[in-house]
């Protein structure tokens, strides 16, 4: 309220007590009197207190677009998972020959003997696999015991790391015929074949004979069916035999 209305105020509320006791009886004199000059305005009164918080205004429309950012910095993320193994690439090139090795620093001659050992004692590891063994020469002929026909024999000679049997001189020939003997064996195989030519027998790689010990009138093809080959413990010699018949098996380890 302002300062300068608080007289009239006053001024009102006498003229308002006069009137109330003018309704009971007549009008007192005082009365009479307030009808006069008004006085002067009194000052304004205090500012009154803020008021309350007016209602949130709505939403100002969206501002201009802003400038493009500047460019981000070249720092390389973490890597990603591994990814599933591609194909196998084609083979690289050869390398070039290495440094020689501690065996190549040994003189020629015992890096000779060395492997000329190692051979050696390759061909009796294998020969050790077997229960009936005996040297010829360089050779071990090795058996088992088994009787089966040529081509059997020849694989299962193989898969020993030897070859079925062949003797190549009379030396041989004549171990082979002990060690049937040993086995009570009449007949045993020996690897020489006329399946390429007939009439032509040769060792299983095609080389020719150096040796051969023919009983006279063999090799005879008899039946048009003879291209195998087997000597008899009896007497040492050999005849040409169906292949598919069922012999001992004796093997050399060389
Ligand atoms: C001779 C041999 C044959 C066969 C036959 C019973 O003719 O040459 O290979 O053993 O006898
Ligand atoms: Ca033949
Ligand atoms: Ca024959």
């Amino acid at each position: 309220m302002a300062l300068s209305t608080l007289p009239l105020t006053a001024l009102c509320f006498a003229l308002l007590l006069c009137l109330i006791g003018g309704a009971q009886t007549e009008v007192p004199p005082s009365c009479l009197a307030s009808a006069g000059v008004p006085g002067n305005p009194g000052h304004n009164g205090l500012p009154g207190r803020d008021g309350r918080d007016g209602k949130d205004g709505r939403e100002g429309v969206s501002g201009p677009k802003g400038d493009r950012g500047d460019p981000g910095l070249p720092v390389p993320g973490p890597p990603g998972k591994m990814g599933p193994a591609g194909p196998a690439g084609p083979m690289g090139q050869k390398g070039e020959v290495g440094m020689p090795g501690a065996a190549d620093a040994l003189p020629k001659s015992l890096r000779t003997e060395f492997q000329t050992m190692k051979s050696r004692l390759s061909v009796i590891e294998k020969a050790m696999g077997f229960h009936i063994i005996r040297r010829v020469g360089p050779k071990y002929y090795v058996t088992e015991g088994l009787q089966d026909d040529f081509d059997a024999g020849l694989r299962f000679c193989r898969d020993a790391g030897g070859d079925l049997v062949l003797p190549k001189n009379e030396e041989e020939n004549n171990v082979l015929v002990k060690m049937l003997k040993v086995l009570e064996a009449p007949i045993g195989w020996i690897r020489t074949t006329d399946r390429k030519t007939e009439g032509i027998f040769l060792d299983t790689d095609d080389s020719t004979l150096s040796y051969t010990k023919w009983k006279p009138g063999e090799p005879n093809d008899h039946d048009n069916n003879e291209d195998c080959s087997m000597v008899y413990t009896a007497t040492g010699l050999w005849n040409d035999i169906p292949c598919d018949r069922k012999y001992h098996i004796v093997c050399e380890i060389s």
